[in-house]
């Protein structure tokens, strides 16, 4: 099993059968209410009848086609759509099936890039402590989830990495963006860019809002000096917007959000409301134009996945994509997410809570670790979580919570009810198992 103590889950497994709406049914028939939307990716709500829909008749239509050398008309139209939703500039489009394999898309296209230009030298990748980028070699190499990457010995790629964002001195209980801390983006010109020369980097590679190491919200213009500092040095800046994309922001992305343009946007998860795997990258069209060359009869990108563009993922992001807009899913989650704010927020006087963070629909709560012990205390709150109702992610000893836009404030408030319960549950644990 992905990232799950497997042991464990096989001598207690927690087994979900069926879903509806912000909820799962267990196997022994309880309601769990759904506070990490699927993973991030259930912003509509499970089982949205138009998603349903659209993919049952495109499997009755065309089940399969590979986009090698011949296409169907789905990708066609889902990146035209991709497109027109995206920032302008940004509107080519290749799609994957997850969010890993459209991070090491987007690093092998800012190498190609840089070849197909004559500076094949550019090799290193900048990424950020803390980031997460899947978990291919590329995604390893540039990203800083220290436990992700020891297991496996040294990165394949060459990478550095800037300090992350978070700042527990003066950012723990701080609401949405902290006001100071823009210059945290300098050290990439005062330490990575002196210390490797621009000439030697391929690409920035930072989430706008680090998500899967328990939501690190950047501080106000902090990506903003990025973005600055890459246009000084000619550096490409790539936002992996994995988790921030279609709406958990109040924005399509993260991008429109915090009003800053990258070269590329990785994206997955909520692209298809979940429902098909299919992950992307959203390219700057010169950056497509500069890789449109070579003899006519080849690729100009030796790249891509079998199921690349998959008809029934095509036609469910469709379907989400008209979701999104006709029932005004950006606009929801933004409306929802101050009620969201107070509601984790009033979680601060619970036992051990030591942070909370918080950006559109998704809040990071931390808890002091158990003595000598670090991810235990999250691990048993996390499972204390389950069974007072409502799923939720513990990244070492933080509690995430990231409802779909569809909740009801009510809904919210039974999410962070079941929290509390589950963090007083867990105040103190029996000593730790040998
Ligand atoms: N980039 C980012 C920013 C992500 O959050 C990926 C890439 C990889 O996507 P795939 O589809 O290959 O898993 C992710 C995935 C969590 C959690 O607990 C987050 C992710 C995956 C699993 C768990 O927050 N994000
Ligand atoms: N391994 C083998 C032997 C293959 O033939 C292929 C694809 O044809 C792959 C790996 C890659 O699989 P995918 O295209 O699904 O990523």
């Amino acid at each position: 099993m992905p990232f799950t103590p497997n042991r464990q889950f096989k001598a207690q497994p927690r087994l979900v059968v069926s879903a509806e709406g912000v909820s799962y049914r267990t196997a022994d028939g309880r309601e769990v209410l759904d506070g990490t939307s699927g993973l991030w990716c259930v912003g509509a709500g499970h089982r949205h009848p138009r998603i349903a829909e659209a993919m049952k008749r495109q499997i009755d239509t065309l089940d399969f086609a590979s986009n090698f050398q011949v296409g169907h008309p789905g990708a066609f139209a889902l990146a035209e759509r991709l497109a027109s939703v995206a920032p302008p500039g940004l509107d080519r489009v290749f799609l994957t099936n997850s969010g890993s394999e459209a991070c090491d898309t987007a690093m092998k296209i800012a190498l190609a890039y840089w070849r197909a230009r004559g500076e094949g030298q550019r090799n290193l990748f900048v990424g950020r402590e803390r980031g997460f980028h899947g978990v291919g070699f590329g995604g390893i190499s540039v990203g800083g989830m220290t436990n992700n990457r020891r297991a496996f010995g040294t990165s394949l790629l060459r990478s550095d990495h800037l300090r992350s964002t978070w700042d527990p001195a003066t950012q723990a209980f701080v609401r949405g963006q902290p006001e100071s801390g823009a210059e945290m983006a300098d050290e990439l010109e005062t330490r990575i860019v002196p210390l490797h020369d621009a000439s030697s980097i391929a690409a920035v590679v930072v989430e706008p809002m680090a998500g899967s190491t328990g939501v690190l919200v950047p501080p106000l213009g902090y990506l903003q000096r990025l973005r600055e500092i890459c246009d000084r040095h000619g550096l490409l800046l790539v936002f992996d917007e994995v988790i921030t994309g279609f709406g958990r922001l109040g924005a399509m992305f993260a991008t429109q959000a915090f009003g800053v343009v990258p070269d590329m946007i990785v994206f997955a998860k909520t692209v298809t409301n979940g429902a098909a795997p299919m992950g992307g990258v959203l390219v700057r069209r010169e950056i497509h134009d500069t890789l449109m060359q070579g003899p006519p009869h080849l690729s100009e990108l030796m790249h891509g996945y079998t199921c690349s563009g998959h008809p029934l993922a095509s036609a469910a992001a469709l379907a989400m994509l008209d979701v999104i807009e006709t029932e005004a899913l950006c606009e929801r989650a933004a409306a929802l997410a101050p009620h969201f704010e107070n509601a984790v927020h009033s979680l601060a006087d619970a036992p051990g809570v030591v942070a909370i963070r918080n950006i559109g629909l998704a809040a990071g709560i931390e808890l002091a670790p158990a003595p000598g012990a670090p991810g235990r205390r999250g691990a048993a709150a996390q499972a204390a979580a389950f069974d007072h109702g409502v799923l939720t992610r513990a990244p070492g000893d933080t509690l995430v919570l990231a409802p779909p836009f569809v909740s009801t404030p009510a809904q919210v408030d039974r999410m962070v009810e079941a929290l509390r319960a589950a963090i007083v549950a867990t105040a103190s644990l029996p000593e730790t198992p040998s």
